[in-house]
């Protein structure tokens, strides 16, 4: 057996390791794509308040939250606000003095609101502070 023999096959079982190495380097390149379909929902949920603004737009309530919790429309249009929780709530500007209150909205009501003035106006429920809510008028 000459030394020189032995080089090509060493040669060989570097490559295979390095291929190995290769291949655990694409499952863990794998394994970050699952995490980029984890950010996948905030892409939808920003469609919902960053969108063009609309002459109307429509915000539920539900599971003591408004959704979208943002929403923009055109000066002069509307949003809507239906409750459909159990529990009676409010969309009620939180500036002082108040620009616009829909008043208790019991399970299934609406109250449409119009805005004129291009603005930044937040709001909540006068039942339950911690739901926040933001009209954006352009
Ligand atoms: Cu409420």
């Amino acid at each position: 057996m000459s030394p020189r023999g032995l080089r090509p096959l060493l040669l060989l079982a570097l490559l295979a390791l390095s291929a190995l190495a290769l291949g655990a380097c694409g499952k863990s390149s794998s394994g970050g794509s699952s995490s980029q379909g984890g950010a996948a929902p905030q892409a939808g949920a920003s469609s919902g308040g960053g969108g063009p603004a609309e002459a109307a737009a429509k915000v539920t309530i539900a599971s003591y939250k408004f959704m979208p919790a943002s929403i923009t429309v055109k000066a002069g249009g509307t949003v809507t606000w239906t409750n459909t929780d159990s529990d009676r709530h409010t969309a009620s500007s939180d500036a002082e003095p108040r620009v616009f209150d829909t008043n208790t909205l019991n399970k299934g009501q609406s109250k449409a609101v119009s805005f004129k003035k291009p603005g930044t106006y937040k709001y909540l429920c006068v039942y339950h502070a911690f739901m926040q809510g933001t009209v954006v008028v352009k």
